[in-house]
């Protein structure tokens, strides 16, 4: 079994029950355990425009190899009804492989750990409620500025 943690972002249609429908969907992929999922955060969309993200951070234990779970990963979001219009568009379900065991990968499919994830409070910050060896201080400092609120309560 591998660590893998997932970022899960929305921002279009009914983005909670999207989002508490991909965990269900990635508890249920083969190989796969749930492990923890973050709180839900509402945050301001970065280096994007629309309205107000939800997000929160998965961590997983899977058999799946690394190009394996960005696969079913896809597949989940294009169950939700995912498009993509043009980068960073406002979608109904977004699903990004984060880190997977600490391999570091750099192919045109997949790239470990995420390229973009240590510039964005979205990812940070529910990842360090989950994870906290997992994210630098001086990063979470360096993304403070950015819109966030972690939401109460069960939410999956
Ligand atoms: N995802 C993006 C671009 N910008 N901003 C927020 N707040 N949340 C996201 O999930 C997000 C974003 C590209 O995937
Ligand atoms: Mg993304
Ligand atoms: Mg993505």
């Amino acid at each position: 079994m591998s660590a893998a943690w997932v970022g899960l972002g929305a921002n279009l249609g009914d983005a909670r029950a999207a989002l508490a429908a991909a965990v269900r969907a990635l508890a249920q992929l083969p190989g796969t355990r749930l492990q923890q999922v973050s709180s839900l955060y509402t945050s301001a969309p970065v280096d994007a425009a629309g309205p107000d993200y939800l997000n929160a951070v998965a961590r997983l234990d899977t058999t799946l190899a690394p190009l394996a779970l960005l696969h079913a990963l896809q597949a989940i979001e294009n169950a939700a009804g995912r498009e993509r219009p043009y980068r960073n568009a406002p979608r109904t379900l977004d699903l990004d492989l984060l880190l997977y065991a600490g391999q570091r990968l750099d192919t045109p499919a997949l790239q470990l750990p995420h390229p973009r994830m240590q510039e964005r409070a979205f990812v940070l910050l529910p990842l360090a409620e989950i994870s906290p060896e997992q994210v630098d201080a001086a990063a979470l400092q360096a993304v403070a500025g950015q819109r966030l609120a972690r939401l109460d309560g069960d939410w999956w």
